[in-house]
């Protein structure tokens, strides 16, 4: 049964659950599983506050950017001056200090997120009714936003290829995909040697929606390569077990950077070595990720040498920051299509057939509504309408039924005995990203 839920009203069911998540100047994604200010999160946020609250946008992105680093790198959690006892791990664990790049007067993390700020700060331009009153802000942060696009170049393109590598699956925001599981499993731990730690989330969520204990024994001893190395990326390549150049991590890279170059044009700001690298990066996409035996982008892993060759939602995600060609376009959306057929909603974060899949697990298979924004665009880019609006369409039909959480159930039939999505509830990119959808109608 499809519950319907009129567009004005789900408009503003989204705005009333930013609020109640906005402590003032950021937001947090939800309140106790994650009470903080994460990354991407808020890029998608300031995106979600753009619709109505042209000043909330831009605030959220000036806080964020309050905890950069001297060397550019933007952390995935700033804690500003609050400590919880609801989130594992907090600020103490990060050791920032050990670099000398880290911000004196903010708490931060020591690894970073997907690159989103440029793509939403050009989103956030373009609805500003007013521009010369926000003129010098916007600048302001995309020389913030500019100065982290140029870190990932000086500091995770080792080969200089124009794509760049990541160091912990936390950084990918797709923390538990199965992609990362063969080079997690290479990781060696030895338990005394890891630090002590206890883990909050499952005090809060259910511990079959998150992940394991052996994942998250892995997730601490590459928070201590990151430590050891002074979060320090030449340091980091050399030495940590784990360095993936992550497709969809790329794709936002390069999406961010189309719109810092468009922005800087339009605004007359200096963008010389900007052209350069994301030229680069176009270039070497499709021979770094595309496979064509099995006609899917699949990670780069950089120590093994070799393609990962897991289907995940990464795939997807490339059309957003690249042009597909018509083979590569046939074989996503024949995808597409079976996902259909076989009565799922679009679009699950891992292939329903997959032998990794795990329909309530995070990332190893429910939807994201935030990464169903980014492919809806992506199927705009690549002229694919009709795709793009069933996603735009499954996507309020699932926040219609089960409401503003985390992720989702993919299976209709199975979602057919659900009342409820997973994970946290009241989410706040769940709700800008639809916020932004109901805008397309
Ligand atoms: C670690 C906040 C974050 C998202 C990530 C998502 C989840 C954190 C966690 O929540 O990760 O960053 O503790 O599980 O995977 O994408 O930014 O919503």
């Amino acid at each position: 049964m499809t519950k319907r839920v009129d567009p004005k009203a789900m408009r503003q069911m989204c705005m009333d659950i930013l609020r109640k998540n906005d402590l003032g100047k950021y937001t947090v994604p939800t309140h106790g599983l994650y009470p903080y200010q994460w990354n991407w999160d808020s890029g998608f946020v300031s995106i979600g506050f753009s619709r109505f609250n042209i000043e909330r946008a831009i605030v959220e992105l000036e806080t964020l950017f309050s905890g950069q680093w001297k060397n550019g790198m933007l952390p995935h959690i700033v804690f500003h001056d609050l400590t919880h006892d609801t989130y594992f791990p907090g600020p103490e664990f990060w050791k920032i200090k050990e670099s000398i790049f880290s911000p004196s007067d903010v708490k931060t993390s020591g690894i970073t997120q997907p690159p989103v700020h440029g793509f939403a700060l050009e989103k956030i331009w373009q609805r500003i009714s007013d521009k010369p009153k926000y003129e010098s802000r916007i600048k302001k942060l995309i020389s913030q936003v500019a100065h982290n696009l140029k870190y990932f170049y000086q500091e995770r393109d080792p080969n200089s290829e124009g794509l760049v590598f990541i160091f912990h699956p936390w950084e990918s925001g797709r923390d538990n995909s199965p992609v990362w599981d063969e080079a997690m499993q290479r990781i060696n731990i030895i338990p005394e040697n890891l630090p002590f730690y206890e883990r909050k989330d499952l005090e809060i969520s259910d511990g079959n929606h998150r992940p394991t204990q052996d994942k998250y024994d892995r997730y601490v001893k590459l928070m201590q390569v990151g430590i050891d190395s002074s979060y320090d990326g030449h340091k980091i390549a050399a030495s940590s077990p784990l360095l993936v150049q992550d497709v969809m991590f790329n794709a936002i890279l390069l999406k961010s950077m189309e719109s810092m170059i468009s922005l800087t044009q339009e605004l007359k700001v200096d963008n010389e070595w900007m052209t350069e690298r994301y030229e680069l990066g176009m270039d070497n996409f499709d021979s770094k990720f595309w496979d064509d035996q099995d006609q899917w982008f699949y990670n780069h892993d950089l120590i093994s040498g070799e393609a990962t060759r897991i289907k995940d939602i990464g795939g997807l995600v490339a059309g957003f920051g690249v042009q597909l060609s018509q083979t590569q376009k046939s074989s996503l959306l024949k995808y597409l299509e079976r996902l259909v057929e076989t009565d799922h909603y679009l679009c699950p974060s891992y292939d329903p057939q997959g032998p990794l899949y795990n329909n309530q697990r995070y990332w190893r298979g429910p939807i994201w509504p935030h990464m169903n924004w980014m492919i809806y665009h992506a199927l705009l880019r690549n002229q694919e309408t009709k795709w793009a609006e069933a996603i735009r369409k499954d996507t309020l039909e699932l926040i219609g039924r089960f409401g503003f959480h985390e992720y989702f159930e993919p299976s209709k039939i199975l979602a057919s005995g659900l009342d409820v999505g997973y994970g946290g509830k009241d989410f706040s990119w769940t709700s800008s990203s639809v916020l932004d959808l109901l805008y397309e109608l």
